[in-house]
């Protein structure tokens, strides 16, 4: 196989953050569109957990974490220059990320199926959530991007989650005094990079043409 293989799931956030990564990068990948409820074998067959993304490289090398996709990716090349080279940006880079991918990712899920945690109402997880709403709103109201003048990798790491919270009630992510955290991800979200990563696909199946990503 002379292409990484990708395989992804449209929606998922850890999956955009990968595939803006790649795009950025110019790998060129092929890409398997994966359905959660009905896992390919190929991807347990790479991957115990099998959760998405994962980049199988030259047959074997298998990264099944976002984050290490869009370092593996821009470490090959990175035009816009995500990579954080001053150490305390990089601190705080990934203590965003981590921060996003643990609390924050658990109070978006309970948000977003609340139904599914009747313990609490669903705007006691919305709340959860929004503290880093606030928390991203206040360093926004400081520089246009997360941690400096241009978009970074935090930026690109944490967008796709941001987008996912603000979808699941529009009207009232829209409402909220964030002024700096809507616009930031409008921008984000109109950016060609953005919308050249959301294209949509079909299941894959076992014995499918390849489609290049
Ligand atoms: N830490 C992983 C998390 C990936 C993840 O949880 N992806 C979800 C889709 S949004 C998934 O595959 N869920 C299916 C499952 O956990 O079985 C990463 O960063 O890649």
């Amino acid at each position: 196989m002379r292409y990484p293989l990708l395989y992804s799931f449209r929606r998922c956030p850890y999956a955009i953050r990968a595939r803006l990564a790649l795009r950025v990068s110019g790998i060129q990948v092929t890409l398997r569109e994966v359905v959660l409820a009905d896992k390919p074998a190929a991807l347990r067959a790479c991957s115990a957990k099998a959760t998405v993304p994962v980049l199988v490289v030259n047959h074997q090398h298998v990264i099944d974490e976002s984050v290490a996709i869009m370092v593996f990716a821009l470490k090959q090349n990175d035009p816009q220059e995500w990579l954080v080279t001053d150490a305390d940006l990089a601190a705080e880079c990934q203590r965003l990320i981590a921060y996003n991918d643990g609390e924050f990712k658990s109070h978006l899920d309970h948000y977003k199926y609340a139904d599914r945690f009747p313990n609490q109402p669903m705007e006691v997880y919305r709340a959860q959530g929004e503290s880093f709403l606030s928390e991203l709103e206040a360093k926004l109201a400081i520089s246009p991007y997360l941690l400096c003048e241009r978009p970074t990798f935090a930026d690109m790491a944490i967008m796709p989650f941001i987008r996912q919270f603000a979808n699941v009630d529009k009207e009232w992510f829209e409402q909220r005094p964030y002024p700096h955290l809507q616009a930031w991800l409008m921008e984000l979200l109109r950016q060609p990079l953005f919308t050249s990563v959301m294209d949509k696909y079909k299941q894959w199946q076992e014995g499918d043409p390849v489609i290049m990503f």
